[in-house]
């Protein structure tokens, strides 16, 4: 397998405590806990997929609908440093668990939350970051680009057809996503985990599984209501 190592069969939890980032020894504490990401259920593979983009885009949000199935509305809390949040999907029988690092998006972090990307699996972009891609993620990193807050013609800075346009430019695939409605939260997710199940577990005679394809099948569009 040409693929990052990936954990296997291992049924311990990891718990929610934060590691040290490998180059600061540093320690982020974030926003408190809603619920324990340790859920203990068996997986057989593990995948760590990092959430990207400025500050205020959602990236909290749309781990809290995927994770937890609801919307932090209210006041904007934002990430200091680093968390992360576990979750397990069924692709095609296997279990997957996908390691999910909710990274701060100010700028006085960026140097703590880019230590975390050398080893990511997966890594998927809520916007404006696109160049640090490619200085920071490995080679063979499954890449995402959401616009989020689709529901929202009023909170959303970026058009769908300029995310369209960037996505193509960068070779990646596009859609976009709500934390506060769910619309194709679980989809990035699932698409995700799909792809890097693929690449690692790929039997000889399997076809190659279309990431935009899958994508372009499931989503729903965007709507613009706020
Ligand atoms: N309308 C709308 N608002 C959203 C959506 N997702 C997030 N928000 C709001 O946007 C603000 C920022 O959301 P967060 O998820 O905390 O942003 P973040 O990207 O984690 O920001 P940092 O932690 O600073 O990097 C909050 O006020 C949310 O309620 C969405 O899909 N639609
Ligand atoms: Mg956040």
């Amino acid at each position: 397998m040409s693929r990052k190592k990936a954990a296997k069969g291992t049924r311990s939890c990891s718990g929610r405590t934060v590691k040290a980032a490998p180059s600061s020894g540093l320690v982020y504490p974030s926003r408190p806990a809603i619920s324990c990401s340790c859920s203990g259920e068996f997986h057989d593979v593990t995948f760590k997929v990092m959430l990207v983009g400025d500050s205020g885009v959602g990236k909290t949000c749309l781990l809290v609908r995927f994770k937890d199935g609801a919307f932090l509305a209210g006041s904007f809390i934002s990430t200091v440093g680093i968390d992360f949040r576990n979750k397990v999907l069924t692709v095609n029988t296997v279990k997957v668990k996908l390691q999910i690092w909710d990274t701060a998006g100010q700028e006085r972090f960026r140097s703590v939350t880019h230590a975390y990307y050398r080893d990511a699996h997966g890594m998927i972009f809520l916007f404006a970051w696109l160049t640090e891609i490619h200085e920071n993620a490995q080679q063979d990193v499954v890449i995402m680009l959401l616009g989020n807050k689709a529901d929202s013609t009023h909170d959303r800075k970026v058009k769908r057809e300029e995310g369209e346009k960037l996505a193509k430019e960068f070779g990646v695939p596009f859609m976009e996503t709500s934390a506060k409605s769910g619309l194709n939260v679980e989809l990035a997710f699932t698409a995700v985990a799909r792809e890097l199940k693929h690449r690692t577990m790929k039997e000889p005679d399997e076809p190659k599984f279309q990431l935009q394809e899958y994508i372009d099948k499931e989503k729903v569009a965007g709507c613009c209501r706020s």
